[in-house]
């Protein structure tokens, strides 16, 4: 069996892999059934002028292959063209994206220089699957040391629409370095539209039978592979004596008799302000849910260098302050508001007890929250799931209430309706999105992906 190299931005603790959760644990089982090699960033960062080596470990049979960044490369590449410019724009959120020369010559630099550690590691027959869009241009610095082996590419955020890429710098380059790939895996139909429609309207190629697109003198396959979770592992982590636990004591604490949860990393595509605000308009439009209904709303910091999330952070305090200000009582505090990573099983535990599931953001890759708290659910009395339809989670879970998460009075109506549903419509709901998420976990995505690359192979015809 040919050996499986990921490599992605980050690498994870293969140690904490079982904590940290889902696409963690289906890469560490896949490289572990393939003797393979976890290549990326150790997230440290050193001077410039230093360039320390690769340091490679072993953990049974996988290799973990990690290097720090130089303050500059994290600058460039990290903060500059990765998250200041590919993920707003690829999340339609061109007003966001600062474009700065330097940090496109820090984002190819790096990739160049990953290229080089990881080509210096590769056997001949190895399959290799790059993560995400800090390493779009990672194959054709491959390619360009010589490197012949199957590549393949999942993005794991959104692919624009034509319009909106054209505003990003460089992009032509972008898209030409993503036919070095073999494979071009997106989360979802629309992503993948977006692309082949932009490859076609602006570059020339077409599109030469289903899935196969060529361009730039190369054909590839361009597909959907919709990413899923672990749905065993999370039902048991939310049905276990600690959970069971925690349920109790969020019902018992809280004078409210029904709970929304939402759970998301601090970001501005996550929709947490609209959020609040509709959730105030539940408060406003439906009294009758005051000091009967708690939201419960967990953000763990994350990318804190980024200037565009400490703004998004007062702006939540704000909101959730005017709101139990406003509304809350000496035995009613409306919106519970936590800036901390919870441990994965309390999520699992506040998941099963509440009846709702709030998860509404702007704009979404997937969105691995809602499948867990439909895994999460009992299947005997199980809760409502109210969706973003810009998540791509969307395009599979059309049985949970869809909702355009800018309309704040859609989405307080859409939660009175998930506060009030009856058992027999939840269960009708519940069975048709369980379905769906068992049949597209993790697993199924991890093996369709790598069976598509084995089977790929870019010719090149010109
Ligand atoms: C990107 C794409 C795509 C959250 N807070 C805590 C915590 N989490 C866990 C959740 C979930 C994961 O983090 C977040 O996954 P999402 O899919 O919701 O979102 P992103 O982080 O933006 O991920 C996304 C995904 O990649 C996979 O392809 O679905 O669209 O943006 O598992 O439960 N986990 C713990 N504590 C927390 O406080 N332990």
């Amino acid at each position: 069996m040919s050996r499986l190299i990921v490599a992605s931005n980050r690498v994870a603790d293969l140690d904490k892999a079982v904590q940290s959760g889902g696409l963690a644990v289906a890469l560490a089982d896949a490289l572990h059934e393939r003797r393979g090699v976890w290549f990326g960033w150790d997230g440290k960062v050193v001077s410039d002028g230093l360039q320390p080596g690769l340091n490679l470990t072993q953990h049974g049979p996988v290799r973990l292959a990690t290097l720090p960044l130089t303050q500059r490369d994290y600058d460039e590449y990290y903060l500059g063209f990765s998250n200041n410019v590919l993920w707003p724009c690829f999340h339609y959120r061109l007003d966001l994206g600062r474009i700065d020369p330097k940090s496109i010559d820090g984002y190819r630099r790096v990739n160049q220089h990953f290229a080089q550690s990881l080509a210096a590691l590769l056997e001949p027959d190895d399959l290799i699957w790059v993560h995400d869009y800090h390493l779009i241009p990672l194959a054709a610095e491959l390619r360009a040391l010589g490197v012949k082996q199957r590549i393949g590419f999942f993005l794991h955020i959104p692919f624009p629409p034509p319009d909106i890429f054209l505003a990003v710098p460089e992009q032509e380059w972008l898209a030409r370095t993503l036919f070095s790939y073999d494979v071009i895996g997106f989360q979802t139909s629309v992503d993948t539209n977006n692309f082949r429609r932009y490859i076609i309207e602006h570059v020339g190629g077409e599109e030469i039978s289903e899935g196969r697109v060529r361009a730039f003198g190369r054909t590839t396959t361009v597909k959907a592979f919709p990413i899923g979770i672990d749905v065993e592992a999370f039902y048991n982590m939310a049905h276990t004596e600690t959970a069971e636990e925690q349920i109790m004591r969020l019902h018992r604490r809280s004078m409210a008799s029904s709970h929304i949860v939402g759970v998301d990393r601090l970001d501005y595509t996550k929709g947490l302000p609209d959020r609040l605000k509709a959730f105030r308009r539940l408060l406003e439009l439906y009294p009758e849910n005051r000091k009967a209904v708690t939201m419960m709303q967990i953000a763990p910091p994350t990318r804190e260098d980024v200037a565009a999330y400490s703004d998004i952070r007062e702006e939540l305090e704000g909101l959730s302050g005017a709101i139990n200000g406003e509304f809350g009582d000496f035995d009613w505090t409306p919106v519970r508001y936590i800036h901390r990573a919870m441990q994965r099983e309390t999520l699992a535990a506040l998941f099963r007890g509440s009846q709702v599931g709030l998860v509404t953001p702007l704009r979404d890759g997937m969105n691995l929250v809602a499948k867990e708290y439909v895994a999460a659910q009992d299947a005997d009395n199980p809760g409502v799931l109210v969706l973003s339809r810009f998540a791509g989670a969307a395009e599979e879970l059309a049985e949970a209430i869809l909702v355009n998460p800018y309309d704040n009075d859609e989405v307080a109506l859409a939660l009175q309706k998930a506060l009030t549903m009856r058992l027999k419509e939840r269960r009708e709901r519940y069975e048709a999105l369980i379905t769906r998420v068992r049949e597209h976990d993790v697993k199924n995505w991890q093996e369709t992906f790598l069976t598509e690359l084995r089977s790929a192979g870019a010719e090149i015809i010109e």
